[in-house]
C-alpha cells in the first residue's frame, strides 16, 4: 500500500487526504508532527531532501513530494481532473497561483498566529502586515473568480479546488476575516458539501 508521510494539522498534507479519501485510495500514514524534527532526519530525507511533508512513497519505493504533484498523480485520469488540456493548464494555472500568491501568506500566518509559541511569533511579528496584505489579495483575486464561477477549472470541482482549500477555510486561524468574502465563503461551503468530504482534524 502507497505511504503518506504527513503532518496532520498541515494544509499541505491535508490536501492529499482529501484527494485520497474522495478517490477512495488506501494509504498509510505516517505522522512528522510539528517541531518533532523528524522531517530532517536522514532517513527522511533520503525520500525528500527539502525535509518537508507531504511526500508520497508508492509501492514500489518512488516518493513524490510538494502536494500540489501528489494532487496531480493521484487525480490522473479521475473525475478531479479534467481531461482537456485547455482545462488541465486552468486547474494549473490555480495551482501555481496557490503555491506562490497564497499559501506563502495565508500558510504561513496561520502557522506563526496560531501554531507557533508565541515568543517565537515576537521574532516575526514585523513580517504580520506583509502576511495580511499579501494573503488578502490572494483572497481577492478567488473572490473575483468565485463570482462569476462556481468552481475554479473546467465548471466543475477539481484538484484545483481542492488545493485552495487546504488553506484557504481556515485562513481565520492566521487573522484572515473570511466573512468579508461573499463569493469565497459560498464556494468554501460548496466544496464541504462534496461527496466524502473529510475535516482537516479528521482521523484517516
Ligand atoms: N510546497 C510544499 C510545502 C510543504 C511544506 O511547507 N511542508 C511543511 C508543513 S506544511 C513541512 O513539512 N514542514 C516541516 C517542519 O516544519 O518540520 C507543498 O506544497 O507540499
Amino acid at each position: 500500500m502507497m505511504i503518506l508521510h504527513h503532518m496532520q494539522m498541515s494544509g499541505n498534507s491535508y490536501k492529499v487526504r482529501l484527494a485520497a479519501r474522495q478517490l477512495g485510495i488506501p494509504m498509510v500514514l505516517k505522522e512528522y508532527p510539528l517541531h518533532s524534527g523528524k522531517a530532517r532526519q536522514p532517513e527522511f530525507l533520503a525520500k525528500n531532501p527539502n525535509g518537508s511533508v507531504p511526500v508520497l512513497e508508492l509501492e514500489d519505493g518512488r516518493c513524490l513530494a510538494e502536494s500540489d504533484a501528489i494532487l496531480w498523480y493521484l487525480t490522473d485520469g479521475t473525475a478531479l481532473q479534467p481531461s482537456d488540456s485547455w482545462s488541465q493548464a486552468q486547474a494549473l494555472q490555480w495551482m501555481f497561483f496557490e503555491q506562490y500568491s497564497h499559501e506563502p501568506y495565508v500558510a504561513v500566518a496561520r502557522r506563526w498566529l496560531t501554531h507557533e509559541p508565541k515568543e517565537a511569533l515576537e521574532e516575526k511579528r514585523a513580517l504580520i502586515p506583509q502576511w495580511h496584505a499579501q494573503g488578502n489579495a490572494a483572497l481577492s483575486v478567488m473572490e473575483t473568480h468565485l463570482t462569476h464561477n462556481d468552481w475554479f477549472a473546467a465548471k466543475a470541482y477539481s484538484l484545483a479546488d481542492i488545493a485552495l482549500y487546504g488553506y484557504t477555510h481556515c485562513a481565520d486561524e492566521g487573522g484572515f476575516e473570511l466573512s468579508r468574502y461573499n463569493a469565497v465563503s459560498a464556494w468554501l461551503n460548496r466544496v464541504a458539501a462534496q461527496p466524502k468530504h473529510v475535516r482537516l482534524n479528521e482521523s484517516w
